[in-house]
C-alpha cells in the first residue's frame, strides 16, 4: 500500500515508530524515564527543583502577556474532540465570516493600552487558503505597525505560507501538538501528528519563533503527559513558547464527560516543562478561569512565565483584565 493511503491511526502508528528513533544518531534530551522521575517525586521536591530552574533563566517575578483574538470563529472542518469550534458538534459556536481590518486594528490597540505586549490572532480553519493568507498578511502588519509582537494560529500551512507571513512582519505561530503520540488518534482523525510536525518544521525554516504546547485534562494518563513533554523538549530547537492549556470543557465536544484532572497534576505540568525546556516561555493558558488564585500563584512559583490576558479566549472566557492586574500586584509581578 503506499503511504498516502494509509488510514490516519495506521500513520499514527508509524510516526510513533519514528519518533523512538527521536533525532537519529544523537542523544536525546530528555529521556521518557527521566521525565517520567519527575512526575514521581514527591510534589514539593519538584517545585523546588522547578523554581530554581525558573530563577536560573528568567526574572522570577515577571509575566508575559499575550492577547487573544479568533478573527475567524467557527465552522471547522476540523474533528478536535475538544474544540466547540468544530462544525460536526452541535455548539453554541456560529460560523461568522473573517474579521473586518479596522475591527482586528481597534482589539488590537485595545490590548496594547490594556497592557499586552504580543497579539495572537486565531482562526477556525484547517489550514489558510491563498485569500485567507493575503487578509491575515495585511492584519499582521498593521498590528506589528502598533508596535505589539505579533502571533498568529491558522491551523497547518502549506509550502511557502510561513515565509509569506514572515514576510509580513509574523514573530510567532502557535501549533500545537496537543497531547502525546499515543493517545492523538484519541481526540482528532482528520489530521495526523506528523502533519503537526510537517507545520512547525515549515515555522521554524521561515525563522520564525515556534509556540508549541498542548492540553491536559482529556482523559490522558500520565504517561501520555511524559510523552507530550518527551516530543516538546526533544524538539533539535525547544519552542521558544510553550502554551499548558487545561482542556475547558464545552457543552456539545465529545470531551465534555473527560475525568477532570486534579490541578496539583496540572502544576506538576507546568513545573516539568519549566525543568525539561528552561529557556523556553512557559504558557498558564486556557483553564486560568477554574483555578483560584492559588492555583494561579503556585504555577508562577513552579515556571509559568506567560498568560493569555483579556476577558476572551477564542470562543469561551478568561480571567477579566481588573482581576489579573489584582493578582499580579498581590503577589508583586510585574508584566514584561
Ligand atoms: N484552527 C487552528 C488549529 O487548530 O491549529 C488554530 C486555532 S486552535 C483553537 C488552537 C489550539 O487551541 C488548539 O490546538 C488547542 O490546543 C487549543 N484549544 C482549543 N480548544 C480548546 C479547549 N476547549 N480547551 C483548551 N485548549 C483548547
Ligand atoms: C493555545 O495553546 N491556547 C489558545 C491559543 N493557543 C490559540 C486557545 C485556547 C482556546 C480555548 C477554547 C476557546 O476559547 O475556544
Ligand atoms: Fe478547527 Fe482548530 Fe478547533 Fe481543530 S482546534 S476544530 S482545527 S479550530
Amino acid at each position: 500500500m503506499a503511504k498516502s493511503e494509509l488510514t490516519v491511526k495506521e500513520k499514527t502508528v508509524s510516526f510513533i515508530n519514528q519518533s523512538n528513533s527521536i533525532k537519529k544518531g544523537e542523544a536525546e534530551l530528555w529521556k521518557k524515564t527521566a521525565i517520567q522521575n519527575l512526575f514521581d517525586i514527591p510534589f514539593n521536591d519538584l517545585m523546588y527543583q522547578a523554581h530554581q530552574v525558573h530563577r536560573d533563566n528568567f526574572d522570577p517575578n515577571k509575566v508575559q502577556l499575550s492577547t487573544l483574538l479568533s478573527i475567524k470563529t467557527g465552522g471547522c472542518s476540523e474533528d478536535c474532540g475538544y474544540c466547540p469550534q468544530s462544525a460536526r458538534y452541535d455548539t453554541n459556536v456560529d460560523n461568522e465570516p473573517v474579521m473586518h481590518i479596522k475591527d482586528v486594528i481597534f482589539a488590537a490597540k485595545k490590548a496594547k493600552d490594556a497592557g499586552a505586549t504580543r497579539f495572537c490572532m486565531g482562526a477556525a480553519w484547517r489550514g489558510p487558503k491563498e485569500k485567507d493568507i493575503r487578509l491575515v498578511e495585511e492584519m499582521i502588519s498593521e498590528v506589528k505597525s502598533l508596535g505589539l509582537e505579533t502571533c498568529a494560529t491558522l491551523g497547518m500551512l502549506k509550502e511557502g505560507q510561513a515565509e509569506r507571513l514572515k514576510d509580513a512582519g509574523l514573530d510567532y505561530y502557535n501549533h500545537n501538538l496537543d497531547t502525546s503520540p499515543e493517545y492523538y488518534g484519541d481526540i482528532i482523525s482528520t489530521r495526523t501528528y506528523q502533519d503537526r510536525i510537517d507545520t512547525l518544521s515549515r515555522v521554524r525554516d521561515a525563522d520564525i519563533n515556534v509556540c508549541c504546547g498542548g492540553i491536559v485534562g482529556m482523559g490522558e494518563s500520565r504517561e501520555d503527559r511524559v510523552n507530550l513533554i518527551y516530543q516538546l523538549a526533544n524538539m533539535a530547537t525547544p519552542p521558544e513558547s510553550v502554551p499548558i492549556n487545561l482542556l475547558t470543557k464545552v457543552e456539545g465536544t465529545p470531551l465534555i464527560d473527560a475525568t477532570e484532572l486534579d490541578h496539583f497534576e496540572f502544576i506538576r505540568m507546568i513545573a516539568i516543562a519549566r525543568i525539561c525546556m528552561p529557556k523556553s516561555y512557559v504558557r498558564l493558558s486556557a483553564g486560568r478561569e477554574s483555578m483560584g488564585d492559588g492555583i494561579q500563584a503556585l504555577a508562577f512559583f513552579a515556571g509559568a512565565n506567560s498568560i493569555f490576558y483579556g476577558e476572551e479566549l477564542l470562543t469561551t472566557g478568561n480571567p477579566d483584565v481588573e482581576k489579573d492586574q489584582q493578582l499580579f500586584k498581590r503577589l508583586d509581578i510585574k508584566p514584561i
